[in-house]
């Protein structure tokens, strides 16, 4: 078999850290293609590889799959592993992952990926608040369901990977998502995958202005462990 996964930057492209973390955690071979954020707006340069005009994209062959979702869906049909073999933490991982896709939305708004700062917020919106109240209640709730130390169970799976980003900014900013999650969080960052990801996010010199500002409005920049820009 041979997988391509097109991804963006380390350090920002939280989209495409699902299906990477996940391929190679699990140890699904593919051939990493990595298609940097050239601008604001890369919908033109990316739409001549995705159809969305977005990253994470999947190539199997003749066939294009898009959607962090869709890949994960994909991917679940052809290896083991992604999804619990247990029905009832299969059905739990499902709708955590997809209340991740579809949800959690001044989370990521409000405190967007920057894997190689740290950040002292301004303040903590109400919405804001809402999100982290039901991050740590959903994590709590798989953890002690199913007896961790994964999400879902005692195996690495595709509920660990959509919220691998959240891991990222968790420590970014410093959110407090209770101790079950606050540990689950430590195991994350000590995954080979992760700290893979971590590695080559540090070392990118690539810097783009709206990310930036984005995070610049968030609070205060406290650290930046990024390679100096290029
Ligand atoms: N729902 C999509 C969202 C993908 C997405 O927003 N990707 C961002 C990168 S993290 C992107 O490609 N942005 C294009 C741009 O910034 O111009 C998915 O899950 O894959």
């Amino acid at each position: 078999m041979a997988y391509t996964l097109i991804t963006a930057n380390r350090n920002y492209s939280s989209w495409s850290l699902r299906p990477w973390v996940l391929m190679t955690t699990l140890g699904i071979p593919f051939e990493d293609c990595i298609e940097p954020f050239v601008s604001m707006d890369n919908y033109d340069a990316f739409r001549a590889f995705s159809p969305t005009g977005q990253v994470p994209v999947l190539i199997d062959g003749a066939r294009t799959v898009w959607d962090s979702l869709g890949i994960a869906l994909y991917l679940g049909e052809r290896h083991d592993g992604v999804w619990p073999v247990d029905a009832g933490a299969r059905a739990w991982a499902m709708c955590a992952a997809t209340e991740m896709h579809g949800g959690f939305g001044a989370l990521r708004n409000e405190r967007t990926m920057t894997v190689g700062q740290r950040v002292t917020p301004h303040d903590v919106s109400p919405r804001l608040a809402r999100d982290v109240a039901r991050l740590a209640e959903l994590w709590d709730e798989g953890l002690t369901r199913f007896g961790g130390p994964f999400l879902a169970g005692d195996r690495f799976g595709a509920v660990d990977a959509f919220f691998a980003p959240v891991v990222f900014r968790v420590r970014t900013y410093g959110i407090d998502v209770g101790l079950a999650g606050a540990e689950w969080v430590r195991r994350m960052l000590a995954e080979p995958a992760m700290r893979a990801w971590e590695d080559a996010a540090l070392a990118e010199t690539f810097r783009e202005d709206s990310h930036e500002a984005e995070v610049a409005a968030v609070g205060e920049v406290i650290e930046d462990r990024r390679a100096s820009p290029s």
